[in-house]
């Protein structure tokens, strides 16, 4: 029986050709991914991640001979290697040069996010984090607005708080003239920001024009009755042939806010709508289909590097999760090493991202929803960070017993009590709609 023959990448010559040093890698030179990895069978850490830096720049799964000298300056480099349990931690540096700099993000997920998830040299691959070098984010414009645009637009920029969004509940089915009615109610009531539900774009039901033009009609008369700005974030989700076509039905019937699904249409489309100067208003980013990816621990992509470039492609606000709610958290169950990465440790280390300067790239407000209501505002917005952050009620809104305004009180209340350091039971004392939800719902969720 003859010795079992190595993988070609464990020779020497490739081991050297496919590491480096921290010192020879310039963080200005590389794109930089973390990973984590869970080896299959004898493979370790580091083999893994020779086997991702291979596969994701010049290599394959066996020496070919056509291999030149400058193919070789395209290597990339594991350049980091950390072990836990039966896991390890690998950080691969990808040369500036191996990338088509005009061919943006679709092109560096090819790569940084590409064949290695496939691969049978890992039972699991969880792409954490990626380090973009200046030149590489200079490329991009970024959100339009930014958080400080969008407190500007609603009236929050001089005393910045939470800012309180609605989605209309139910999520499809109602007439554009309902759907404006109930927007009213959560307006009146005090949202600052209502949303449709990521279902619901141009359906007979409810065909955009008739929905945006009831809808402004109807937050016209509440800007007239409060003084009160109200932002109307329209699905707009559509494949090219038709995504224009809604664009600017809702542009010309007054729409001051579009909403995309950006994994459903992808971060050209995302990018391509938030770089067009024809798009005047903020860009509300839902990410539906988003824990097919970053669900698991042990396989995917945290939604910490969906986030990133999000913001790099010009997302304005960003769904990013909640620290008490019905959606479960990302990567929850991951060794406390990267505690960073999962769980509600892992949203604020995103949120924070958000939130925090990036070269000349403007911030992207994190939105915590799914499950949102009165008594869960205060863990959500400690543990999530404030006052830049929107919390999305839908149900914790339309669900409150006395209707939407009542609801949209109770939530704002909530959101007070927060502000003002007063416990949400003693300031239910004295506010009624808030006092009605905690009865309601009680604590679920927490
Ligand atoms: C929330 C809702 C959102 C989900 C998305 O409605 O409709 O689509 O929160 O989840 P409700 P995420 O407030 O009634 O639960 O924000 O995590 O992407």
């Amino acid at each position: 029986m003859t010795k079992e023959k190595r993988e070609w990448f464990e020779e020497e010559y490739w081991v050297k050709i496919f590491t480096a040093t921290p010192e020879e890698i310039d963080p200005e030179r590389y794109i930089i991914a973390t990973y984590s990895v869970r080896p299959r069978g004898k493979m370790d850490v580091l083999g893994a991640g020779i086997n991702i830096a291979a596969e994701e720049s010049i290599g394959t799964w066996t020496k070919v001979a056509t291999i030149t000298d400058n193919v070789l300056k395209l290597a990339a480099k594991v350049f980091k290697t950390e072990k836990f349990d039966d896991s390890g931690l690998v950080k691969v540096a990808y040369p500036l040069d191996l990338f088509d700099l005009e061919a943006g993000i679709s092109h560096l997920l090819s790569m940084v996010a590409g064949n290695l998830f496939g691969m049978g040299a890992c039972e699991g691959v969880r792409l954490l984090d990626i380090e973009l070098p200046k030149e590489y984010v200079s490329m991009f414009k970024g959100p339009k607005f930014g958080i400080e645009g969008v407190r500007k637009l609603i009236g929050t920029d001089r005393e910045p708080r939470p800012h309180l969004g609605t989605i209309i509940k139910p999520k499809v089915g109602l007439s554009p003239k309902e759907t404006a009615k109930v927007a009213y109610e959560a307006a009146i009531g005090g949202v600052d920001f209502i949303k449709d539900d990521e279902t619901l774009t141009n359906q007979k039901f409810n065909p955009i024009e008739d929905r945006v033009s009831c809808v402004m009609e109807a937050l016209d008369r509440v800007k007239e009755e409060t003084g009160r700005t109200v932002l109307y974030a329209v699905d707009i989700t559509a494949d090219m042939n038709r995504i224009w076509k809604n664009v600017e039905t809702a542009l010309d019937n007054g729409a001051n806010c579009i909403m995309v699904d950006f994994l459903c249409v992808g971060y050209p489309v995302l990018r391509m709508l938030a770089e067009d100067p024809s798009v005047k208003v903020p860009i509300h980013v839902h990410r539906c289909m988003h824990a097919a990816m970053t669900r698991k621990a042990d396989h995917g992509i945290h939604m910490l590097v969906l986030a990133k470039l999000v913001r790099l492609a010009g997302g304005d606000q960003l769904h990013t999760g909640t620290a008490k709610g019905k959606m479960e958290k990302p990567g929850a169950g991951a060794p406390k090493v990267l505690e960073n990465y999962s769980g509600v440790k892992g949203i604020r280390f995103m949120n924070d991202f958000l939130r925090s300067k990036w070269y000349g790239i403007r911030t992207t407000m994190p939105v915590a929803s799914g499950g949102v209501h009165p008594a869960i505002v205060a863990p959500n917005l400690e543990a999530l960070g404030y006052p830049d952050i929107q919390l999305n009620a839908g149900g914790g809104i339309h669900g409150h017993p006395r209707g939407t305004r009542a609801g949209a009180m109770a939530m704002r209340q909530a959101i007070e009590a927060f502000m003002k350091g007063i416990p949400v039971e003693e300031y239910a004392k004295e506010h009624k709609e808030l006092m009605e939800a905690l009865e309601h719902w009680g604590y679920k969720f927490m």
